[in-house]
């Protein structure tokens, strides 16, 4: 009958990705904009990569823009133009729409080859051989109920914490052994230019297999909070990218 067949339809073609991503050179955590610029630009370059989101939607804090205003606000248009989201020149600085970024994101992440995958939550890493091998991860709804369901497991050549102000792969770690981590994971105060540039410059691999990208960074590393400005987001998504693409080509070669 239609109604079991198209059940069977979703239920092989969902389990079907998710075999196929057992295994991954890349797992993004957080499809926020740094998680899904390093996705797009991971894939694009031919790299095997899952996105793993714990909400129903993608996006993190690009939908709200500041305070509810959906309108984003970046320095310069270059990884816009790469996504091709449109974008309004406004006294020095560029203006998109949240709604354009955040669906146009995950529009070219997915077009490129990248697995997006929500409603599923990281909860802990593999971590072998004092390196970060992979994650474990459960079903949101199973997590936020609270209910005693064991998770099950997808392994990463490299993975990136892209989960925003929590960093919450770096806290996985940090409760094992806080020395790792000893600064903790807070943001200074605001200051736009130097978190900007900070995290940006910043963007890289904090723990064998661990890359941070976006507000994680500012997070781990302490540097200031920065509000609602987009571009080094967008900045630190494309750089772990390409950090992360040099450590596999090298390890080919
Ligand atoms: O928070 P989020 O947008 O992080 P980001 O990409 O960008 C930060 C900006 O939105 C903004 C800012 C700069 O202007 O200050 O806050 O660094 O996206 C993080 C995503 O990760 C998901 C979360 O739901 C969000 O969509 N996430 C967080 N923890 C987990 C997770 C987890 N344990 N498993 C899966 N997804």
């Amino acid at each position: 009958m239609i109604e079991t067949q198209i059940s069977r339809a979703i239920i092989e073609e969902y389990r079907r990705r998710e075999l196929e991503h057992l295994e991954n050179d890349v797992v993004i955590v957080g499809a926020g904009p740094a998680g899904l610029a390093a996705g797009f630009y991971l894939a694009q370059a031919g790299i095997k990569t899952l996105i793993l989101e714990k909400r129903l939607s993608i996006g993190g804090g690009i939908w709200g823009g500041a305070a509810g205003y959906n309108v984003i606000v970046v320095e310069d248009t270059e990884i816009l133009d790469e996504l091709e989201i449109t974008a309004r020149k406004a006294k020095g600085l560029y203006l998109a729409d949240a709604v354009e970024i955040a669906t146009g994101l995950a529009y070219q992440a997915k077009k490129a080859g990248a697995e997006i995958i929500n409603l599923t939550q990281v909860e802990d890493v593999i971590v072998k051989s004092e390196a970060v091998e992979g994650v474990v991860v459960n079903n949101t709804a199973i997590m936020m109920a609270g209910l005693h369901v064991d998770p099950y497991c997808i392994a990463a050549r490299c993975v990136v914490d892209a989960t925003g102000h929590a960093a919450e792969v770096v806290a996985m770690l940090r409760k094992r052994d806080a020395a790792l981590f000893p600064a903790g994971i807070q943001e200074g105060f605001m200051d736009v230019r130097t978190s900007e540039a900070g995290v940006v410059e910043k963007t890289g691999e904090a723990y064998p297999g661990l890359y941070l990208a976006g507000m994680s960074v500012a997070s781990v590393l302490g540097l200031p909070r920065m509000g609602p400005i987009f571009g080094g987001m967008l900045d630190s998504g494309k750089k772990v990218a390409r950090l992360i693409h040099e450590r596999l080509r090298a390890a080919k070669s």
